[in-house]
């Protein structure tokens, strides 16, 4: 009833439309009308009423909704099954279950809080409420090499998305953390599942830190907010639905081979190429210039006029400015 109401709203585009007509149109009582507008009032949505006119929507709400989110949802393939809950322990782990059960490519969960968030290598990501934490599940036309490409097809969704809406400053530091001005905004995780010689499915996780301000965090973290750096709570519907319309761009561009492209993209994205970096494998410590990446999203590390590569799940990548040498170092 909540979301016909809204349907009826939002379809006659600003103008007002009497309490009257909604109650003919739903068969229910004008009082119940009236009941559903304090409800959705209450649930954030900004709603004018005049006795003589009705109702009319003047706004979304910025919190996650899932009414909200799916109005100018522009994808062909993801998001046609949306899962929003107040709270779970992980959006990713809830993805595996779905998988199992077979979820089809495309399905996403949004949590509005998480407990038990993590980042790669069981690393924990805190995700206090405001922020987005989002999971799709995809079985894109693709093979395993490829597959493993699309989180750097993420990244460049998530800093295409954080330029065009807000115009900050954002860049990738490889593999995949989305910094702005040295602090991390949001992280990627992307975990392939299933068995080999099936459809490989890749649940894509992905962590913003939104409308929270940035002490709701560990201190010691180098971290942002967008409500820090914007100074203001940003639509997270919006934020969601865009980011979700560039994944998919991404992710059909890959399907159609254009590895390409996505390199260009992705380097034009990246902090520190052509730098002095300093990369920490275990306790060895490699010092050269980041040439850039492999197809494969291999870092490129010349030393000495060598070229060595480096895969993302055993090292670390720091510019030498942000290098505190009080570490064992070897090189
Ligand atoms: C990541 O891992 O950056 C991937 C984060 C993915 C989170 C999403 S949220 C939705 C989905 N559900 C999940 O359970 N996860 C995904 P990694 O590169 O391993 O970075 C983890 C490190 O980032 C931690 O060890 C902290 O140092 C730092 N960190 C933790 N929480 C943070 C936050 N909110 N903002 C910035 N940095 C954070």
């Amino acid at each position: 009833m909540r979301n016909k109401i809204l349907d009826i709203l939002s379809s006659s585009q600003g103008e007002f439309i009497s309490g009257e007509s909604i109650s003919e149109t739903l068969e229910i009582t004008r009082a119940a009308v009236w009941k559903q507008i304090k409800n959705l009032k209450d649930a954030g949505y900004v709603i004018e009423g005049q006795t003589k006119k009705g109702y009319r929507l003047l706004s979304t709400p910025c919190f996650l909704d899932q009414w909200a989110l799916k109005k100018e949802l522009r994808t062909n393939t993801l998001c046609k099954e949306l899962y929003l809950f107040e709270e779970l322990p992980s959006t990713n782990e809830y993805c595996k279950d779905l998988v199992r059960q077979g979820a089809s490519h495309g399905t996403v969960v949004i949590a509005k809080k998480q407990t038990q968030g993590h980042g790669r290598m069981q690393r924990s990501w805190e995700s206090p409420l405001g922020g987005l934490w989002l999971s799709v599940i995809l079985k894109p036309s693709l093979n395993l090499g490829e597959v493993a490409k699309l989180t750097l097809s993420t990244g460049v969704a998530l800093g295409e998305t954080l330029r065009q809406l807000y115009d900050i400053p954002v860049g990738i530091k490889w593999p995949n953390d989305i910094v702005v001005e040295g602090k991390k905004i949001a992280g990627i995780l992307g975990e392939v599942v299933g068995e080999w010689n099936t459809v490989h499915t890749l649940i894509l996780g992905i962590g913003i830190n939104g409308n929270f301000p940035r002490n709701a965090l560990s201190p010691d973290l180098p971290a942002t907010t967008l409500q820090d750096i914007l100074q203001k709570d940003i639509d997270l519907n919006l934020l969601a639905r865009e980011l979700l319309r560039q994944l998919e761009k991404e992710v059909s561009s890959l399907e159609a081979g254009d590895s390409q492209g996505l390199l260009r993209r992705w380097t034009g994205l990246a902090l520190g190429i052509g730098e002095e970096v300093i990369i920490q494998r275990a306790n060895q410590i490699f010092k050269g210039i980041f040439k850039g990446i492999r197809e494969n999203g291999e870092l490129i590390l010349e030393i000495d006029g060598q070229e060595m590569n480096f895969s993302s799940g055993e090292v670390s990548l720091r510019s030498e400015k942000d290098y505190s040498p009080n570490q064992s170092s070897r090189k």
